[in-house]
């Protein structure tokens, strides 16, 4: 399989997930303001949405959208990342899913812009924080966000919440957000997706 990836961004939701299971992925590097591989290669013509992630089973058959992505490569290891298809439990973490890709993931669109004005950055933040606080008190209740193991919720999470550092948006009013950055950003496959996205090779 390949995965589409560009350094920090969503698709590091998935580059976790590789690494937690161990699956037999070799990363492809999207550059995101040329929309180009490092061949040169147009990347319109590879997802012609523009987007990373994507994955491109040995098939070649492609997958896109991150929770998709996400709960296929669980399901390669079934049992693991996510709980089985069918039952309420997986639900669940479906409905995280979810909520992070059109609430959080995307709440974050006009914090990207510079040319953003100043109040419709602020609504931004204000509407994240809405979503943060739901999160916090999921994070109250159980060790992750969908219960008291790691799921691939956890590994969208943890990557959308990295953001706020790079975009300089305040998470002090909800502590256990940076207390689950900290902890998360210890796991063995964290780290090894962060050095494989930030080598040079790639
Ligand atoms: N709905 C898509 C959104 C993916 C997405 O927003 N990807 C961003 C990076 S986080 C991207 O590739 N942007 C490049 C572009 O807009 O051209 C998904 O869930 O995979």
């Amino acid at each position: 399989m390949k995965l589409y990836f560009a350094p920090g961004a969503c698709s590091f939701a998935p580059h976790i997930v590789v690494h937690e299971l161990g699956l037999p992925v070799q990363a492809v590097k999207v550059d995101l303001r040329s929309h180009t591989l490092a061949d040169g290669t147009d990347y319109y013509a590879v997802n012609p949405k523009g987007y990373v992630p994507l994955l491109e089973l040995d098939d070649g058959t492609r997958l896109a959208e991150v929770a998709v992505i996400l709960q296929y490569l669980a399901d390669r290891k079934p049992g693991t990342l996510a709980p089985p298809l069918g039952t309420l439990e997986r639900y669940r973490v479906m409905e995280w899913l979810n909520f992070i890709a059109t609430e959080i993931h995307k709440g974050f669109g006009p914090l990207w812009y510079p040319d953003t004005p100043a109040a419709t950055r602020e609504k931004a933040i204000a509407a994240l924080g809405r979503r943060f606080a739901l999160v916090d008190e999921a994070l109250a209740r159980h060790a992750y966000v969908a219960g008291e193991t790691f799921t691939v919720a956890d590994a969208y999470l943890y990557t959308v919440l990295n953001w706020t550092k790079f975009l300089k948006v305040d998470i002090a009013p909800w502590p256990r957000l940076a207390e689950y950055l900290a902890r998360v950003a210890q796991r063995p496959a964290v780290q090894a997706a962060k050095a494989a996205e930030s080598s040079p090779a790639k």
